[in-house]
């Protein structure tokens, strides 16, 4: 049968930061062959599934991922040889099983997502397809709001900012290419406000600028300055944030160094609802640590209604804890990155209960990315409504953008005279407080 998997291999590759990544490729009987890799994260959360690293100090630091890469070639090969690639579901399921760690710790999360994503793609290709549509099917025609990486901060860059990325939201661009425009010219105005100034520009590991502010305020300001020096209206670009606070959480305070401060969740809470008071943010993602549940509960009370709060280390991509968030009313959105839970099918159930229980759906990259463009696809696939990805700097986020463009321009090629056909730019922003993306 043409769709059954003959082969699968993998090999060592390296991430944006310089660290061994791993790629799969899957070959089916036909000759058809799909291929994919697994980008990594710098603030990684405490319940994310385990990223299997070779340790051996002499090599790469101990970042070597052979390990893992063995992992496909010796063993998953032989477990998926000959099962139709079409499969997904029982692909999945026969490496978390083999696996029999909660946190894929056997194989490694890495070597089970490169090869989960691989198959999609080897699917996708044998039915002739565009990976979306496959994804999503007819559906599949929506095209995502970016979250504009535009400065870096916290663990991606060394400027000592406390809070970790300023991001960008042309929730007022009629498509999606008239959104990346528009946070192109604000990233270049940026970057001429900060050289007029006196700061370096040099970026982080998301493209984002990294000046050496001292305080969240002063980037935002900057911000708005650079949204209103390109010309744009603060009421069609939008500022998301994400503190990551698990990063300087530390005996039940948060500890803003660069400010010299040192918060309890209430006034962290404080901190929080004063700058959305004072700047136009509709988002702001794991504003309180991945442990801290009673902050959660009064930051989602407080401000729930109002922005996107969005749990990323909160919920680490993975069902059973967006279900105990859900229940306990933490958050109201959660991002999506499918190498914290390491298969598309988990991937895909953390979403579906996401968007049936009304949280908005945010799809990420990682910070240590490779020139992949999965996420892209996966955001349109499932119609989820937002895409983080970078700045508009750096080839490994600049892609996944290139890919969406293309995405666009794909689907505004086919019947784009017919009414309800084409790409669809997101609308989900304005029915926030409903359950529902109409
Ligand atoms: C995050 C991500 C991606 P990292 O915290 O949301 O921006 O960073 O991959 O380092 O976890
Ligand atoms: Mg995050």
């Amino acid at each position: 049968m043409k769709s059954r998997i003959k082969k699968v291999m993998a090999r060592q590759i390296l991430d944006s930061r310089g660290n061994p990544a791993i790629f799969a490729q899957i070959e089916l009987n036909c000759g058809i062959k799909g291929a994919a890799s697994v980008p990594s994260g710098a603030s990684v959360g405490k319940y994310e599934a385990l990223e299997l690293r070779d340790n051996e100090k002499n090599v790469y630091f101990g970042r070597g991922v052979l390990c893992a890469v063995n992992n496909v070639n010796a063993k998953i090969s032989k477990i998926l040889e000959n099962k139709s690639v079409i499969e997904q579901r029982s692909i999945d399921y026969l490496m978390i099983e083999a696996d029999g760690e909660e946190n894929k710790s056997n194989f490694g999360a890495n070597a089970i997502l490169s090869v989960s994503l691989a198959a999609a793609r080897a699917a996708s290709a044998l039915l002739n397809i565009p990976l979306y549509k496959y994804l999503g099917g007819i559906y599949a025609n929506i095209t995502p709001i970016p979250l504009v990486n535009i400065i870096n901060g916290g663990v991606h860059a060394g400027n000592g900012l406390d809070f970790q990325e300023f991001m960008i939201v042309p929730l007022g661009a009629e498509t999606f290419s008239s959104g990346v425009r528009m946070c192109a010219e604000i990233f270049w105005t940026l970057k001429n406000i900060l050289k007029k100034k006196g700061y370096n520009v040099q970026v982080g590991d998301e493209g984002g600028f990294a000046p050496d502010l001292k305080t969240s305020k002063e980037a935002l300001d900057l911000i708005l300055e650079a949204i209103k020096g390109a010309n744009y209206s603060l009421s069609d670009v939008k500022i998301a944030l994400d503190t990551a606070s698990s990063e300087f959480y530390d005996n039940e305070k948060y500890i803003l160094k660069n400010e010299k401060l040192e918060l309890t969740s209430e006034d962290m809470l404080e901190y929080l609802v004063n700058l959305t008071e004072n700047y136009p943010i509709i988002s702001i993602e794991d504003g309180m640590a991945q442990n801290d549940y009673s902050g959660w509960q009064i930051l989602t009370e407080k401000l729930g209604k109002k922005i996107l709060l969005v749990g990323d280390d909160l919920f680490a991509t993975n069902s059973k804890l967006l279900k105990e968030g859900i229940k306990t009313n933490l958050a109201n959105s959660i991002l999506i990155k499918p190498n914290q839970i390491g298969t598309l099918t988990e991937t895909l159930d953390t979403f579906m209960l996401a968007q049936k229980s009304g949280y908005k759906t945010i799809i990420s990259h990682r910070s240590g990315e490779t020139e992949d463009t999965f996420i892209s696809d996966l955001a349109v696939g499932l119609n989820a409504g937002f895409i983080k990805t970078g700045s508009i700097s750096r080839g490994e986020r600049i892609c996944k953008y290139n890919r969406l463009l293309e995405i666009e321009y794909e689907l505004n090629l086919k019947l784009s005279n017919l009414k309800g056909s084409g790409a669809i730019y997101n609308n989900c922003f304005e029915n926030f407080s409903s359950t529902k993306c109409v």
